[in-house]
């Protein structure tokens, strides 16, 4: 499938406001997989497809989550985290694509996984600071970015848990494993 081809798909599930902040995550995917070596294809196609599901009704989500067993302990938490394990089935099973690593860093683009590959963190990393985004710190982990992957994750994860605490929100289990993940990588307290 052509850059082209996948653009024009993701487009029309897309609101045009979320489709420029996806070719933002596909031109940073891009550059951070030059610099940390990974394949840009890859990265290209995983950031063009990271938030198909994004506007998918909660009832539809709801339903493949149980029906294709998905792991239904998410839907005990925010619903916005629901797009990216369904993201990952969809495009699969609408688009066609079989690529494990692509479908994986869908899947987990929204609370990241303890362990994950390089693309993962790319899109991972790609989704908190395409040049879109306007949250308080990104700047800092924009910056961070260019020297260290694992260190701009930590501290996006340390922005996005702090965000939810301060809303009275939930946060995801594995949100914090994979904050953990990164603290323990980085020989953090109480080891
Ligand atoms: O889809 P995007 O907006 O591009 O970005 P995303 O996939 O990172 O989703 C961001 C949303 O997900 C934002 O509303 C915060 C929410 N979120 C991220 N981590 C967690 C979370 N919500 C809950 N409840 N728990 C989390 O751990
Ligand atoms: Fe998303
Ligand atoms: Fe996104």
């Amino acid at each position: 499938m052509t850059k082209d081809e996948a653009l024009k798909i993701v487009r029309e599930q897309l609101t045009e406001h979320r489709y420029h902040h996806t070719i933002g995550v596909m031109d940073t995917a891009i550059r951070l997989a030059e610099r940390f070596g990974e394949n840009s294809e890859k990265a290209m196609m995983a950031a063009i497809f990271h938030d198909y599901a994004k506007f998918r009704p909660k009832d539809e989500m709801k339903s493949i989550i149980l029906e294709q067993k998905l792991g239904e302990d998410i839907l005990l938490y925010g619903s916005e985290l629901w797009h990216a394990p369904v993201g990952a089935y969809l495009v699969r099973t609408e688009v066609g694509i079989e690529d494990e690593e692509i479908l994986l860093a869908i899947k987990s683009h929204t609370s990241g996984r303890p362990g994950m590959t390089l693309l993962e963190k790319i899109i991972f990393l790609a989704d908190y600071i395409e040049p879109g985004r306007r949250f308080p710190g990104v700047d800092d982990v924009r910056s961070t970015a260019e020297e260290n992957l694992d260190n701009a994750i930590k501290q996006s994860l340390v922005n996005t848990i702090i965000f939810l605490m301060r809303r009275n929100q939930l946060v995801y289990p594995e949100t914090l494993h994979t904050y953990n993940d990164m603290v323990h990588q980085q020989g953090g307290k109480n080891e």
